[in-house]
């Protein structure tokens, strides 16, 4: 997978690039990640990238000249691999649009900065926009940065083989069981039996059953999409039914 970043501050992306899972993936060639400086194809010796918005008001737009050229040049003529503009106004982020996205092999992210971008350069070159969540970063590196690390984890082989994404959170459509290791008991507070038992199905099943009390707890909107068996229906129904009780 190639990840072209077109951005005005290449050297926001040093940190998370050049540590752990993300370093591994780009020395195993199973990742390659380029970053382009916008600033580079201004044509002007100020090599200016924004200006004063049209209709007055306050901050600057980025410039459409500069932005649309080095889309264009990154691109090439391959014009199959999406660009996809980062801006609090695109649709959000989820491990869905992660898998989506998961299955290209290339992406071009655009990282927004200022106020925002020349609406044309959306017209003329930006295939999909995306926002990680309802608030307002200082520009898209950061969103950028979360989807390369969302979106590389998917990629066979960057995980290791006994640590599949398959089993994430999210992806099953809950959040995760508790997890537990050494020492057995730590401050008075002991890791449940089951684990200990070394009965495989019991333990996948109080793991499920887990996963659904910390999800029913913590975010019940995910439950509606979750696919549950008829058992665990019946264990959800006993836990709203707990809740109930417990309001009387
Ligand atoms: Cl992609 N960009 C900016 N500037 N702010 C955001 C965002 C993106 N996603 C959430 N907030």
């Amino acid at each position: 997978m190639i990840m072209d970043i077109l951005t005005l501050f290449p050297a926001m992306f040093d940190g998370p690039l050049s540590e752990s899972i993300l370093k591994r993936a780009q020395e195993r060639e199973l990742l390659t990640v380029r970053r382009h400086d916008i600033r580079a194809y201004a044509p002007d010796k100020h090599h200016t990238t924004d200006d004063t918005p049209y209709g007055g008001g306050g901050g600057m737009v980025m410039m459409a000249g500069p932005l649309v050229a080095a889309i264009e040049d990154v691109r090439g003529a391959d014009t199959s691999a999406p660009v996809i503009l980062l801006t609090p106004q695109g649709r959000v982020f989820t491990q869905r649009v992660a898998a989506e996205l998961a299955a290209h092999d290339r992406l071009i992210l655009v990282c927004g900065r200022y106020e925002g971008v020349d609406e044309r350069v959306r017209q003329a070159v930006v295939t999909d926009e995306i926002s990680i969540g309802d608030y307002v970063l200082t520009g898209g590196e950061l969103a950028a940065m979360i989807i390369v690390d969302a979106v590389a984890r998917l990629i066979p082989g960057v995980l290791g083989a006994r640590w599949g994404a398959e089993e994430d959170s999210h992806a099953m459509g809950l959040l995760e069981y508790p997890h537990y290791t050494r020492p057995p008991v730590f401050r008075g507070m002991a890791v449940p039996d089951v684990l200990l038992s070394g009965d495989h199905g019991a333990i996948a099943r109080w793991r499920r059953r887990e996963a659904i009390r910390r999800t029913w707890q913590r975010r019940p909107d995910m439950l509606l999409a979750a696919d549950l068996s008829e058992d665990e229906r019946w264990f959800l129904a006993e836990l709203a039914e707990g809740d109930a009780r417990a309001h009387e």
